[in-house]
């Protein structure tokens, strides 16, 4: 099937997914479908992102309540969560992401395996929802007794205008805990990545910089946009634990209220996930001084260049050492591991399309193994994912965007402190240090390869059709489709039933999942009847 690789001319493919649709949705699709190509000064073409997905197209993209709850906020155990809304959005945001946790100790709260809702029925909508709200929000505390508890909105919820702030706030004083609420009706922006958004401003004005007890350690850091699926924040951590370096607080994997009150104490802010915190970590620094950059834990070399950033960052010959040393030993294991599987891997094709983030992370993994990246998209990211953050002036703000608040930050009399000076900070950028950037992902990628943002159902299928490729990325909604061409699906938003993939034990266990996928006998056997004998027999059971 890799013979496709020379015949693969991205034009030609764009020009036959194009065919298939009416002029004016064409027209639309072939601003979101690029052919790349980098140019010397680093700038890739054009490509549209982040606008309205046209109705009756079929996309992959998720709500503004699931960017805000389920992936931002959902992750923090111990904050007592409340969907405002009828029973679905609340269940099917479940856990269903496998964002895991791990309690310090027995007495520590967890609410994770809990789904609140308040369940809104046709009369709540009628006659209205905020009371059964309060009463609501009174009876979980009754139960949990949690140190905060935090509301979403649905859709339902907007178009019959609840006052949820106004519910949160006057609960907030009659039970003394914190309580917020986040206005994240589904159809709020074009995609989760609205929910994002609103979720950051709601977590750094109601949370971050609340607890005043400073972590101790030498090396202190928070990390950014690692949500713990699978639990790839247990590997990170445990990196990190023998580094000696400190994890003050995650946005948001394994992480706590308390954790998060404390992040203003960081000296560093890394960034894994820019699409879904890069807010986080602007407001961090403008408000605290605290410096950020983009790092990658997915693929070993990755995770050892961010380590090796992050060194260079604290600038200790100790701690230089040590990664030094850390690196060595646990890339000794990952080549063992991929001297097996790389000659049954390389050369063999993927395209993969997922989220805003993870098409461009797991690229590493996939070069690491030898295979090629034929086309990758988002589904809901920005031009400077695709671009890099250079092109950040050049986007349009249109009225979606708008939509969205943007918190006004300032820096704090009493606590902003630059960690690092203009000039230290231009030091670490000649060095390598992608201090305040990303490059995103289209720089990286092939020329020539194709760049699809918000991929359509009938793209993908259309894709399979002409690129045959050994292996598709992309979620649950497209698994079995996929499948059922004889092709394997990994799902890179909560990695099936596997894990962790990040860091370098990470890196191992998914070169293995993805022999197993791609080399697994059970796909050439996934031939219908009909395509033998065209015609097939039948006979009643009372013959
Ligand atoms: Fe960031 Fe994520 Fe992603 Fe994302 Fe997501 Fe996710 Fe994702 Mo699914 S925060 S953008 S909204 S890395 S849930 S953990 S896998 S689409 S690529």
């Amino acid at each position: 099937m890799s013979d496709t690789v020379k015949e693969f001319d991205a034009q030609a493919v764009k020009d036959e997914l194009l065919a298939g649709y009416p002029t004016k949705v064409a027209r639309k699709r072939e601003k979101q479908i690029v052919v790349n190509k980098t140019d010397e000064q680093g700038y890739s073409p054009e490509i549209q992102a982040n606008t309205r997905t046209l109705p009756g197209i079929i996309t992959q993209r998720g709500c503004t309540y699931a960017g805000c709850k389920g992936v931002v906020v959902g992750p923090t155990r111990d904050i007592l969560q409340i969907t405002h809304g009828p029973i679905g959005c609340g269940f099917y945001s479940w856990l269903t992401r496998r964002n895991q946790t791990r309690t310090k100790s027995a007495d520590e709260d967890n609410f994770m395996p809990y789904a609140l809702s308040t369940d809104l029925q046709d009369k709540d909508i009628v006659f209205g929802g905020e009371k059964k709200l309060r009463k609501a929000i009174r009876e979980a505390y009754d139960i949990f007794k949690p140190k905060a508890i935090a509301i979403f909105a649905t859709c339902p919820v907007g178009l019959i205008g609840d006052d949820i702030h106004a519910a949160a706030r006057d609960l907030s004083e009659e039970l003394g805990i914190t309580v917020f609420a986040m206005s994240c009706e589904g159809y709020k922006g074009v995609s989760q990545s609205a929910g994002h958004h609103i979720a950051n401003n709601a977590v750094f004005s109601k949370i971050v910089g609340k607890n005043e007890n400073a972590p101790e350690g030498e090396f202190k850091v928070n990390m950014l946009g690692e949500y713990n699926i699978g639990g790839d924040s247990f590997e990170l951590e445990r990196i990190l634990d023998e580094l000696g370096i400190t994890l003050v607080t995650t946005f948001s994997g394994n992480s706590t209220f308390v954790s998060m009150g404390q992040a203003p104490f960081a000296d560093l802010d890394i960034v894994m996930c820019h699409r879904s915190i890069n807010y986080m970590a602007e407001m961090l620094e403008t408000k605290y001084g605290i410096p950020w950059f983009k790092v990658n834990f997915i693929g070993a070399q990755a995770t050892a260049k961010s380590l090796r950033h992050i060194a260079e960052y604290f600038g200790d010959k100790g701690l230089a050492e040590k990664t030094e040393a850390l690196i060595a030993k646990e890339s000794a294991q990952v080549e063992v591991a991929l001297k097996k599987v790389r000659p049954r891997l390389e050369g063999k094709t993927v395209i993969m399309y997922v989220g805003g983030s993870r098409a461009h992370h797991y690229q590493e993994l996939f070069n690491e193994l030898g295979m090629k990246v034929l086309s990758a998209g988002y589904e809901f990211a920005h031009r400077d994912d695709y671009e890099g953050r250079k092109v950040i002036p050049d986007i349009k703000v249109d009225a979606d965007s708008r939509n969205i608040e943007h918190l006004e930050v300032s820096a704090d009399e009493k606590r902003y402190s630059p960690r690092k000076t203009k000039a230290e900070l231009a030091a670490f950028k000649e060095k390598g240090v992608p201090i305040d950037d990303y490059d995103g992902m289209m720089g990286e990628m092939e020329d020539g390869s194709l760049v699809i943002d918000d991929v359509s159902h009938y793209e993908t299928e259309k894709l399979i059709e002409i690129l045959k490729p050994d292996l598709v990325c992309a979620g649950i909604k497209e698994k079995y489709v996929v499948q059922k061409h004889g092709i394997p699906l990994k799902q890179l938003h909560n990695y099936d039933i596997g894990g962790p993939y990040a860091g370098f034990q990470g890196a191992i266990n998914f070169y293995r999942e993805i022999d197993r996928l791609v080399n697994g006998s059970v796909w050439k056997k996934l031939k219908a009847p009909w395509d033998d004998s065209p015609e097939l027999m039948g006979s009643y059971g009372s013959d």
